[in-house]
């Protein structure tokens, strides 16, 4: 249940930063704009419509290509000192010249930008010449992308993550292929079927986390000095709890379902090596690190983006031979669900039916993190709730978020919390900006504080968790009001 607790920004520490995320195929559009070429979203949405709700694709989403002022503004009003996004988008030959822009606009309002170098865009060029991820040609690529953003923007970007959620894009696009490419292991409906090949999501995996290692020793070697960043990477994960906590089997299947969620890609970056449960479960399906490799790896990040959305109930079942694995049962002879042996639930649905409200799950990752994986600054880089909209939520049902302003006040409290408790968490950033194209649900999930009126010119409008946080970030109520007021007149 919501608690309620009061607390604001000056219950944290100075120098906590507030702000929100988006990224760029979910709300820029422009895509075939300024010289980019199409990424393995733009492809996927345009070969394989049907795969997304509503045929919908991100060509325009919420138009913030063209509508950045409008976005800078409402971050502004709601006096957030930070905005997480993305950079240029990798594939593109020309066009940073206007990226300059928007960044100017941030920080002249104050705003601290935090890039992400790739949420999930893989320019279709690479998919095509070598199977992106599934080569290890990508780490090479990679790097000279990361470079040329270092290059370009370094001087204004201070707090760089290389990859968003390795676990979401290596289950959904190469498990159960719900996400492009859209590969995946048999059993699973997919755009592009991959045989029997069940290992395609560790070899994706194993790629990318070499491709962080280059760059982040990129940045640490050539540019960390002189332009005085930081660079992570953002790990998402659900918190787990043992389905029966009077039975020691489950509170060892929930363990192992934190290695191989959270574990799958910190532990590497942590200590060199993957969680030894993946290691003896998933054997030869799981590539080896080199001796180097292990090395590169092994703190190859200043800080760590932690993605955090809802838990579940990790409950053990036995090996049986004729459990055949698939990307989902490799989860370790751990089933995951949101009831538990005494029949209640992890926490209440929130809107999208996978979202539950556990908060107290958030703050066990803390602690995992605290204890188990060295303590590192965390950043929580996203945290946030869905709205169904299959055009029948009306945009004032829809502002009146008080589902979402509960969420984040009890989130944001327990984040404080696990501060007092010794974690290093410096700042949270909500999902989302603002409601955008959400994946394989088309726009028919809304995670914004911003509401986005798909029926008149994707006008922004305030949602009551905006106007919270105007309020808790200790914003003038004038000053919001004047913003608010400004921006419901509609610019472009
Ligand atoms: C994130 N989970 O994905 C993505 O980073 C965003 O792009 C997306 O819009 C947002 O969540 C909302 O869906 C996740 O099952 C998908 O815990 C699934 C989970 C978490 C994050």
């Amino acid at each position: 249940k919501p608690s309620k607790q009061d607390i604001t920004k000056k219950s944290f520490p100075p120098g906590f930063v507030f702000g929100a995320g988006t990224s760029s195929y979910q709300i820029e559009g422009a895509w075939n704009e300024d010289g980019k070429g199409p990424s393995i979203w733009d492809h996927y949405c345009h070969t394989y419509p049907d795969k997304i709700k509503f045929r919908h694709n991100g060509d325009v989403a919420v138009n913030s290509y063209h509508m950045y002022e409008e976005d800078v503004k409402m971050l502004k009003a709601m006096g957030m000192g930070a905005y997480r996004g993305n950079a240029p988008r990798w594939g593109k030959s020309s066009g940073y010249q206007l990226l300059q822009q928007p960044y100017q606009q941030l920080l002249e309002n104050g705003i601290k930008p935090y890039v992400t170098l790739f949420h999930w865009e893989t320019p279709q060029a690479l998919e095509d010449e070598y199977r992106s991820f599934l080569s290890p040609r990508i780490v090479n690529d990679f790097k000279d992308f990361a470079e040329v953003c270092f290059k370009n923007f370094g001087d204004r970007v201070k707090h760089w993550i290389t990859f968003n959620e390795p676990y979401v894009f290596c289950c959904n696009a190469y498990g159960i292929g719900k996400h492009a490419p859209g590969r995946c292991s048999p059993g699973n409906p997919c755009a592009v079927p991959t045989g029997d090949s069940l290992a395609e999501p560790y070899q994706a995996g194993h790629n990318l986390l070499l491709a962080h290692a280059e760059a982040a020793r990129l940045y640490k070697k050539k540019y960390q000095e002189h332009q005085e960043g930081q660079i992570g990477i953002a790990l998402v994960s659900m918190g787990y709890e043992p389905f029966d906590k009077t039975n020691h089997v489950h509170s060892q299947a929930r363990d192992r379902s934190i290695d191989h969620n959270l574990g799958w890609f910190l532990e590497p970056l942590y200590r060199g090596d993957y969680p030894f449960s993946m290691r003896s479960l998933i054997r030869d399906r799981l590539p080896n690190f080199t001796p180097e490799e292990k090395a590169k790896l092994q703190g190859s990040y200043d800080m760590l983006g932690l993605n955090y959305y809802t838990s579940r109930f990790s409950r053990h079942v036995d090996y049986s031979p004729l459990y055949s694995p698939t990307q989902y049962k490799d989860d370790a002879y751990a089933e995951v669900g949101i009831i538990g042996a005494d029949g209640q639930h992890i926490g209440e649905d929130t809107g999208t039916g996978w979202l539950c409200y556990y908060p107290e799950g958030l703050k066990n990752l803390l602690m995992v993190i605290r204890d188990r994986y060295g303590n590192p600054p965390i950043y929580i880089t996203e945290n946030g709730v869905g709205d169904q909209d299959e055009g029948d939520l009306s945009m004032d049902n829809a502002v009146n978020d008080d589902v979402r302003l509960n969420y984040l006040n009890d989130h944001i409290a327990v984040v404080k919390e696990s501060i007092d408790m010794g974690s290093k968490v410096r700042g949270h950033f909500t999902w989302s900006l603002l409601d955008n194209f959400e994946w394989q649900n088309g726009f028919t999930h809304r995670f914004g504080l911003i509401y986005v009126d798909y029926n008149d010119n994707l006008k922004r409008h305030m949602k009551n968790s905006a106007k919270w946080f105007s309020k808790f970030n200790g914003v003038d109520k004038k000053d919001t009001q004047v913003a608010a007021g400004e921006l419901s007149n509609g610019v472009p």
